[in-house]
């Protein structure tokens, strides 16, 4: 089962009003910094590079920059030293003859090198090239300052000219970056992190998150731009341990829940231009992380207000979800309403499934409780049958590892959501992740930081505190050796052009689900 565009047209929605007011008045108003770029880098030719992440430094500086004209198939990028979410206004002068002929020039805006280096005309991939952060501008006169509508995320910013005229050139000056988000760097509590490789991490988590704290928590200011349900069940995990922002978690929360299908079905995302609005897209997973996140917000919280006013929406997906499960207490999952779990399709999702489905009834009964709710009392009784089953039926007690029932395969999504799920105690969950290091790892095929954070976190549950490191290490580690400012959307270490979408272009570079190590070394290693 995997993830593709879904169009749901007869879909009837609820909107509840309520909750909707609600959402609106925890809406954040956003922080403007002022950035100026630090630098002129320039591209380094195919044969002298190693990969797609490296740049060089011009030998000009900020300072010639206003003395530095170019024409037609000239370029230069400008770098702003770190990675920004905001608007650019720059100043452009003509220099030379009477400027007969209007500059027609382009901005390209990358979060990462590789983006300049990819040719966007080549781009071929099924998600919208509108996403690619270019634009095409003709200025008839000259000077003028160059203030650009739109907003964007980027380190660098390349400007090419497409022509002048042969009579005069272009000299660009006072460029400025004005960077926006919801909180600030100042509001962070000061935490001292010994180990500097994962001190590192963790400032690159904390701005990864900062970056994508909009007027929603966003999965990615370059792409998709909006909230999605998997995306900020981590990213409020990440911002309890950092900037403890809870209005947004809250605008968040009344978001979806003022926003369902009249069946009681959560929708992977929405939209907040130009009016609320939930998208026809529809995942198992992300639909039930809306009561798992209602936990997380309560228990960071005991904001009983907000219980009160989301739990029974909460307790409608549930129940929908629960539809799907049988007598014995298997979970069965359809292709009309499929389970995320990963980018990847190489594996199979049902047992991964059924084990969310379980880690979801454990938090369900605890707000249950809470609201005293007398069907607490069923979901229990569901919880042990769903136990039962996986056991049962699930796991190879002579490999202790979980399988996938119809086919007996075994993959490492399998495992780590069981173990999350808390299916067994804390000494067979040790059992299965050391059975899992030992056969899968190097992991190979995973591509998302998402799937990275729960091996991850599985391994800290099942006190395999040594390899979690080790891994953290490894995987975001990586993406800063490789010049990481902000945590990326995808990333498969043995694959460094890797793409779900065709090209890494279209690759968000700044991603709501990679920020998830501040919350990790938050709650395994600081408060430990
Ligand atoms: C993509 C985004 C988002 C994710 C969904 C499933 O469109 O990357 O972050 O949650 O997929």
């Amino acid at each position: 089962m995997a993830f593709t565009f879904q169009i749901n047209e007869d879909v009837v929605w609820d909107y509840d009003k309520k909750l909707l007011e609600r959402a609106e008045r925890n809406s954040p108003e956003l922080i403007d910094t002022t950035i100026k770029p630090i630098g002129i880098v320039e591209l380094i030719p195919e044969e002298e590079r190693t990969n797609d992440f490296e740049l060089k430094k011009s030998s000009k500086s900020m300072l010639d920059l206003p003395e530095y004209s170019i024409g037609r198939e000239e370029s230069l990028i400008l770098d702003l030293g770190d990675h920004y979410v905001g608007r650019l206004s720059i100043d452009i002068q003509s220099v030379g003859s009477p400027m007969d002929a209007p500059l027609f020039m382009k901005v390209k805006f990358a979060e990462v090198p590789s983006e300049l280096y990819a040719k966007s005309e080549d781009y071929d991939g099924w998600l919208s090239k509108s996403w690619i952060q270019e634009e095409f501008i003709h200025v008839d006169v000259l000077p003028t300052t160059l203030e650009l509508p739109r907003r964007y995320s980027c380190r660098y910013v390349e400007l090419s000219i497409i022509d002048t005229s042969p009579k005069w050139k272009v000299s660009f000056s006072n460029p400025v970056f004005t960077a926006q988000s919801s909180v600030a760097m100042s509001q962070l509590p000061s935490v001292e992190i010994e180990d500097s490789e994962l001190k590192d991490i963790y400032n690159v988590s904390v701005k990864t998150l900062l970056d994508c704290m909009q007027t929603v928590f966003e999965d990615g200011p370059k792409r998709d731009r909006r909230l999605w349900l998997g995306d900020l069940r981590l990213q409020a995990l990440a911002n309890y341990y950092t900037f403890n922002d809870m209005s947004l978690v809250k605008r968040c929360l009344y978001l979806f829940g003022g926003m369902t299908t009249d069946q009681g079905k959560i929708p992977a995302n929405v939209f907040t231009e130009p009016k609320l609005t939930p998208d026809d897209t529809f995942l198992f997973d992300y639909s039930l992380f809306f009561a798992t996140s209602l936990y997380d917000y309560f228990i960071q919280t005991n904001d009983y207000d907000v219980l009160e006013n989301v739990y029974p929406v909460a307790r409608k997906a549930v129940d929908l979800a629960l539809e799907q499960v049988d007598i014995m207490g298997r979970l069965k999952l359809t292709e009309e309403w499929p389970v995320f779990v990963d980018w990847s399709n190489d594996f199979e999702k049902d047992t991964a499934g059924q084990a969310i489905m379980i880690y979801t009834l454990r938090r369900m009964i605890a707000l249950a409780e809470v609201y005293s709710d007398p069907r607490e009392f069923h979901y229990r009784q569901v919880l042990d049958s769903m136990v039962d089953f996986s056991k049962k039926y699930l796991f190879d007690e002579e490999n202790d590892q979980f399988i996938i029932e119809s086919s007996g395969e075994i993959n490492v999504a399998s495992q780590v959501w069981m173990v999350l799920a808390e299916v067994f105690d804390k000494e067979q969950n040790k059992k299965i992740m050391q059975e899992t290091v030992k056969n899968h790892f190097p992991i190979r095929g995973i591509a998302t930081p998402y799937m990275y954070h729960h091996v991850v976190e599985a391994l800290f549950v099942a006190d395999c505190k040594e390899e979690a490191v080790k891994l953290m290490k490894e995987y975001w580690g990586e993406m800063i050796r490789l010049g990481a400012d902000t945590f990326w959307e995808a990333f498969k270490p043995e694959d460094l052009e890797f793409s779900p979408y065709g090209s890494p272009i279209l690759n968000s570079y700044c991603h709501a689900w990679s920020c998830t190590p501040a919350y990790l070394i938050g709650k395994y290693i600081l408060d430990n």
